[in-house]
């Protein structure tokens, strides 16, 4: 993971350090209700760490994806055999459409992708096109500074959205009550909700506190050897 994708510039991971707060995401996953299946690392890809960018699981069926990073297209054949076990329906993103789940974002049965450095449009075309298959729905959202969706907004249910940056004033976000991140505490922006509590990274007092004033009980976790990797919280895993 030392050898990841990054432009966060605060240096390379720790990997012992890495390994310890993955340890600590884990257990408080397990302590949030849910069961975690930990996967064997796999070393010929620095960044899958990151699975959440691999495939999209839906109530329905869960969709591989296309990677935009070349160095991370791999990651893909062995989250198909996993989520094999999971799922009867599996769907699959294909060239030249490329899309990183990091760039989608489920509020019910409606996904917003963003299009960004590594989801296209041909990419969140085909997405919209399986969703619908499945009685589901997609529409997209232009990234200007974010490196994926999730990375400046995320949504904390009950018609709440964590929102952050180039996303606070567009009009395809109007319809949500707003917890503005501010610019100092951007990183934050990437919060998450599991079972009605919401895990905040580790040193964003003020998100973490305006997130408490809307009505959730918040869990902090650190994952600071992730976020030099432009790694947030919902990135280290695939919920479904
Ligand atoms: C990458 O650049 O692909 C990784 N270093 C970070 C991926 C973070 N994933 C995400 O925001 N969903």
């Amino acid at each position: 993971m030392v050898k990841g994708l990054t432009t966060a510039n605060l240096g390379p991971p720790d990997y012992q350090k890495a390994l310890d707060q993955h340890r600590k995401y884990v257990q408080i996953l397990e302590e949030c209700g849910l069961q975690v299946c930990v996967l064997d690392a796999d070393n010929r890809y620095p960044d899958s760490t990151f699975v959440e960018d691999i495939a999209l699981c839906t109530s329905q069926c869960a969709i591989i994806t296309n990677p935009g990073a070349l160095s991370r297209k791999g990651e893909t054949l062995e989250m198909k055999r996993i989520l094999e076990g999971f799922y009867h329906d599996i769907e699959e993103i294909k060239s030249p459409g490329t899309l990183d789940a990091g760039d989608v974002m489920m509020v019910n049965e409606h996904y917003f992708i963003g299009i960004s450095q590594r989801t296209n449009h041909e990419g969140a075309d085909q997405l919209i096109e399986i969703l619908q298959g499945y009685q589901m729905t997609g529409s997209k959202v232009q990234l200007i500074n974010f490196l994926h969706l999730k990375t400046g907004v995320s949504y904390l249910e009950q018609n709440n959205l964590l929102i952050s940056g180039e996303f606070i004033n567009n009009p395809e976000f109007d319809r949500f009550n707003k917890i503005m991140v501010h610019k100092n505490e951007g990183y934050a922006a990437n919060s998450l909700w599991i079972n009605g509590k919401v895990l905040v990274p580790q040193g964003f007092p003020e998100t973490k506190k305006n997130i408490e004033n809307a009505g959730y009980t918040t869990i902090t976790v650190d994952v600071f050897e992730f976020q030099k990797l432009d790694g947030g919280l919902s990135c280290l895993s695939l919920r479904f």
